[in-house]
């Protein structure tokens, strides 16, 4: 979906826009606001991450032509809390919270910090999964309500050719608790026989999905990587008691209310962590 040009402006999402997009997520299991945040500052974020994706690679020891992870080619990446990371206008959006405090309530936390790039030379897909396992395993057969919601800001326009997530979206964040267990079913057997689609994502785009909705990474046939930005926002309620994103004083203490709140349980005093 896209907003509103009076929308971007004034930086609040109307009502009818705040329902459509909370709808999407609980039915379909996302939703994509498409080309939100500005191009200077996604390009900023793109040349930060891409500095930090090579020292990575050297420190891992990883060759593109060779391929890592199983062929994937894909990095998980934890990202220090520092700028231009942890810029409000990332973890606090105000389209991201109109969005994510119905769902999640408004008492949410951030707990999760990191990235997700496709670099270049890949020859597999990963294996389709969701982001968490059952909650309550076997002993629990039914759906339980969203408890985490992840935020992708893609840094770079995403194509068919250049790595796409694929989502099954439409019900596999809806199954019985007991579905998510690795278990139980064997989702790269099922997901061919399933409607999925690439998500194409303008930079600056954001998508919010439950996750629980089943998904992968594809190889990225560009000469360039393809990262994501991933935050996860939990409900209180099942968000660690401690939580374990390490943020420097000076950083919290520049917070507003808001972006305090959401990282209240978090290693607030804690030296910044280095991404490699
Ligand atoms: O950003 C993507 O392509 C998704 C990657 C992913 O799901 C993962 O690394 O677990």
């Amino acid at each position: 979906m896209r907003v509103s040009a009076e929308e971007l402006a004034s930086g609040k999402l109307l009502p009818a826009t705040i329902e459509l997009a909370v709808q999407l997520i609980q039915v379909n299991g996302y939703v994509l606001i498409e080309e939100v945040l500005p191009r200077t500052q996604i390009d900023q974020l793109n040349n930060r991450i891409g500095d930090f994706l090579e020292g990575f690679m050297a420190k891992n020891e990883f060759s593109l032509e060779e391929g890592f992870h199983d062929g994937t080619n894909h990095i998980g990446m934890y990202l220090p809390f520092e700028q231009p990371f942890c810029d409000e206008s990332l973890i606090a959006h105000p389209f991201v919270m109109d969005i994510v405090d119905q769902i999640l309530g408004s008492d949410c936390e951030l707990t999760y910090f990191a990235s997700n790039t496709s670099m270049p030379k890949g020859t597999k897909s990963q294996d389709v999964h969701a982001d968490m396992g059952a909650r309550f395993g076997s002993r629990f057969g039914v759906n339980v309500p969203i408890t985490n919601l992840v935020v992708n800001y893609p840094l770079v326009d995403v194509n068919d050719e250049n790595g796409p997530m694929e989502v099954w979206p439409g019900g596999t964040h809806l199954h019985p608790d007991s579905w998510y267990s690795c278990k139980v079913v064997n989702k790269p057997e099922l997901a061919p026989h399933m409607l999925s689609f690439k998500a194409h994502m303008p930079a600056g785009s954001i998508m919010i999905r439950d996750d629980r909705m089943w998904h992968r990474g594809t190889p990225n046939r560009s000469d360039k990587p393809r990262p994501n930005i991933a935050l996860i926002y939990s409900s209180t309620s099942t968000a660690p008691y401690q939580g374990g994103l390490q943020i420097p004083q000076e950083t919290y203490d520049q917070f507003s209310d808001r972006a305090k709140q959401l990282v209240r349980k978090q290693k607030i005093g804690a030296e910044v962590i280095k991404p490699y």
